[in-house]
């Protein structure tokens, strides 16, 4: 039977190819229709949840990250010269103690303590008090770059222990945290018999370099505690609103 003529074989080769790339361009055109579509409307379920993931970021900072924020520890480093009473100020405001046979520290060595201010805040302190010898000098970056807190000390009776600490100074201000919050210890201050170093060079020095200036006795406890209190108070807070 001649059946008339195939009509598949009517089209060329050629517009056969051309009519099947018309029909992938439609399936194609259609999926794409359909992604556009229905990747918008991932896209938007995505962002939904970033929106509920960020208002409850939002909800939680304000209802509980303060009183958490508070209890975040602030790093707090001790410089000075070997001897001045760095490891006896820290000792006296962590344990109440004085060791009159301190011996020099090797490093540096960590201890920490929380204090209540007047307010109800509670302050936590991670202390590192480095040793003052000139070999252990190269590692006190390690402990004073991320700190929070320098207190820089002297001691009263030694002006080469107060220029020690004016290098110290320096340094913070070259490679310490620009917002870091320093004080000025001059030390032994039940010495006042020995005195060395006057109590207005170091309170000019003091002020001209935006430091708060205390002295201090390790070994009668006098303003230990006043000096963690201040530097608490100057600490940055978080606001509860
Ligand atoms: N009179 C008096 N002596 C103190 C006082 N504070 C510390 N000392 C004595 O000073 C000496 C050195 O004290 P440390 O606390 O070990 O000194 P440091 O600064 O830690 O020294 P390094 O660890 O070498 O950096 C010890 O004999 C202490 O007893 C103080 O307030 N008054
Ligand atoms: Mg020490």
């Amino acid at each position: 039977m001649d059946g008339g003529p195939n009509p598949l074989e009517a089209f060329s080769s050629e517009e056969r190819t051309t009519r099947g790339a018309g029909n992938h361009e439609v399936v194609c055109l259609i999926l794409l229709i359909y992604i556009s579509i229905f990747g918008r409307r991932l896209r938007s379920i995505v962002s939904f949840r970033f929106v509920l993931i960020g208002a409850r970021f939002r909800f939680l900072s304000k209802i509980s990250l303060a009183p958490w924020a508070a209890l975040l520890p602030f790093p707090l480093v001790l410089l000075g010269d070997s001897g001045v009473g760095k490891s006896c100020i820290v000792l006296r405001f962590v344990r109440g103690q004085f060791d009159p046979t301190s011996k020099v520290t090797v490093g540096a060595s960590f201890l920490s303590q929380t204090i209540a201010l007047q307010d109800s805040t509670t302050i936590k302190f991670e202390i590192w008090d480095t040793a003052g010898q000139e070999r252990y000098a190269a590692l006190a970056p390690l402990y004073y770059r991320g700190a929070a807190v320098a207190v820089v000390v002297y001691d009263i009776t030694s002006p080469d222990s107060f220029n020690k600490a004016q290098y110290w100074v320096k340094e913070l201000q070259k490679h310490g945290s620009p917002d870091i919050v320093m004080a000025l210890v001059g030390n032994k201050a039940d010495l006042q018999n020995n005195r060395e170093v006057p109590v207005q060079d170091a309170v000019e020095y003091a002020e001209k370099n935006g430091m708060f200036f205390i002295e201090t006795s390790a070994k009668t406890a006098d303003n230990i505690n006043e000096l963690f209190e201040e530097i608490a108070k100057r600490l940055p807070r978080v606001s509860s609103s």
